[in-house]
């Protein structure tokens, strides 16, 4: 079926497309096979009928029964009014829910944002707002957090907002539906293809608001499958899933797209700890997981203190999201016999994976190799020049699954992105001679704590709009477990009526937290300084800043 023309410019509003000659070449190359999301999880349903798709606590679906409570949910959808090209804001933690609202979603050709439990009403409105999204799914309540309370925000603050649907209780907003009231309906095809965007993953950020970054099904969906093919997933194989379902991770590498393309069974923990998670590896006989690297030492702590050497028991356990340090990874082998694969990938496309039949020292010294032959990778200097193989650049790359441009953000993307669609990754990284990839830094504004990426700019904008703080600078600080923390520095603007230090730092948190930016984003340290460092051009010298953390010269 093909869409109209006013479908086709509404489907085209705000992204940038992959040029002609590429998208030959990806289709040539049967990396783009025109299949949408949605019949690719039909097809699964299909060849998998009545095997477990996906179990929750004490539900379970088969692969038949979770498509039919999509197929149900997309009707009530349709029924709603929600159609081609509407976006959708979904929230929520680990639970069915959120793969039959994401899928029914697709089925209709609704547009999926894929928010974080984590996020908070600064992050959902400004989704809701960059992609008119009328409709916004989450859960009541989850680690103690109430999302009504952030839906009504949103609702405030978002007039194209139209509805709130709400799993567990959903006060004065609208319940998840009851399903099997919609069993006797079809819905139809929508007027999509497969080269259009299916829904929008969330950049990490640098900038002062995190950017929208829209993912095709066929670039999706060849990454899922080649991912699939690396993690040599299989029917027999299950999969625990800790980290945030919504995630790219998560989702794609090669995650519950690609356990469902190969028909295993995705098992979901609604947290991350050793006391939740442990249990189910072993009642479920997991045979995957992955985690962040906090989360790995996490782990491993709690084998050493007597918990079973649950590592052992996995076919294989990927890390990622931030750099694995070394040591963490020889004692994940050399201790405890773990089958490790080290994940370096990007929401926006590019992923990595050390083989499972990679040399140890490869897989426990660098962070892998492309997905794709076509995966482009340059290393260059701050001058765009290539660097001599093994030196330390600017990673850029350009590829079958790597976007062309964030969505409705075309100032931003000049600089995001080189004349020739390169994405400028701000990863400072160097390449071995057999192809694998190092991460050795970072150039971007950006703090990695645990996974969580704080755009640094984005949360100083928040510190600077206080009353007294006359300017702000968020630098990383090294973290034994996390990796990095945040450490605020700011120049106050005292007044006769100033609490303590301590108090005050309190009342900045405060400050950040009512805002609504999401907590990991709320600064970890806060340090009061007369005067900030400049560089040469003027520009507040973070450098320096990082420094006196690591010389503790404050
Ligand atoms: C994943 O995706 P994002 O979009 O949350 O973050 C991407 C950034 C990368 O540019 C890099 O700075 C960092 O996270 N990163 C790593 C890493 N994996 C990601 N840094 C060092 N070592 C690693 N292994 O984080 C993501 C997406 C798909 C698969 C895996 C991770």
């Amino acid at each position: 079926m093909n869409a109209n023309v006013n479908d086709e410019s509404l489907l085209w509003d705000g992204i940038v497309p992959y040029p002609e000659e590429f998208v030959e070449r990806y289709i040539q190359k049967g990396y783009w096979k025109g299949q949408t999301i949605s019949e690719f999880f039909q097809e699964s349903a299909q060849k998998f009928v009545n095997q477990m798709a996906l179990i929750c606590g004490d539900r379970q679906y088969s692969y038949q029964e979770l498509n039919q409570n999509i197929e149900q949910f997309a009707v009530f959808l349709t029924k709603q009014g929600y159609g081609l090209a509407d976006a959708v804001v979904i929230q929520m933690p680990n639970i069915a829910e959120f793969f039959i609202a994401y899928f029914a979603a697709l089925r209709i050709g609704m547009r999926p944002v894929m928010s974080l439990p984590a996020h908070r009403h600064a992050e959902v409105s400004h989704f809701i707002q960059q992609t008119d999204a009328k409709l916004y799914i989450c859960a009541d309540k989850h680690l103690g957090f109430d999302y009504r309370s952030l839906a009504q925000e949103c609702q405030r603050r978002c007039p194209t907002l139209q509805q709130v649907i709400v799993v567990g209780d959903a006060g004065d907003f609208d319940p998840w539906p009851n399903l099997p009231s919609f069993k006797n309906h079809m819905v139809s095809k929508p007027k999509i293809t497969a080269r259009h965007v299916a829904f929008f993953q969330l950049s990490g950020g640098s900038t002062g608001t995190p950017k929208l970054i829209p993912r095709t099904h066929d670039d999706y969906l060849y990454s899922v499958r080649a991912s699939a093919d690396i993690c040599k997933l299989h029917t027999e194989s299950r999969m625990l899933m800790v980290l945030p379902v919504a995630h790219n991770f998560s989702m794609s590498s090669a995650g519950s797209l690609g356990l469902f393309y190969t028909g295993g069974t995705l098992v979901l923990s609604k947290d991350p700890s050793p006391q939740t998670a442990f249990p189910l590896i072993e009642s479920h006989n997991i045979t995957h997981v992955a985690l962040v690297p906090a989360l790995a030492a996490t782990w491993a702590e709690a084998v050493q203190n007597g918990a079973t050497n649950i590592f052992k028991k996995l076919t294989a356990l990927q890390v990622g999201g931030a750099r694995l340090p070394d040591a963490l990874a020889e004692k994940l082998i050399d201790q405890y016999q773990c089958r490790l694969q080290q994940v370096f990938g990007m929401a926006e496309g590019l992923v990595n994976y050390t083989r499972y039949d990679d040399p140890k020292e490869v897989i426990i010294g660098t962070q892998g190799s492309r997905i794709s032959p076509d995966d482009e990778i340059k290393i260059v200097d701050e001058d765009d020049h290539e660097l001599p193989l093994g030196e330390v650049g600017h990673l850029l790359t350009r590829g079958p699954y790597t976007i062309r441009g964030y969505y409705r953000a075309s100032e931003h993307n000049r600089n995001a992105f080189t004349l020739d669609g390169f994405y400028r990754t701000g990863d400072l990284v160097r390449l071995t001679p057999e192809g694998n990839i190092i991460v050795e830094g970072r150039s971007k504004e950006q703090i990695n704590r645990g996974g969580e990426k704080i755009a640094t700019e984005e949360v100083e904008q928040v510190l600077n709009q206080h009353q007294q703080i006359i300017l702000s600078a968020l630098v990383a600080q090294p973290d034994p477990i996390l990796g990095e923390k945040s450490c605020a520095f700011i120049q106050w603007r005292p007044n006769n009526q100033d609490a303590s230090e301590t108090r005050l730092k309190l009342q900045i948190r405060q400050f950040v937290q009512a805002y609504g930016l999401a907590t990991y984003k709320i600064p970890d340290r806060i340090e009061f300084i007369e005067e900030m460092p400049y560089t040469a051009l003027g520009k507040i010298d973070k450098k320096q800043l990082r420094k006196r953390l690591t010389e503790d010269t404050i």
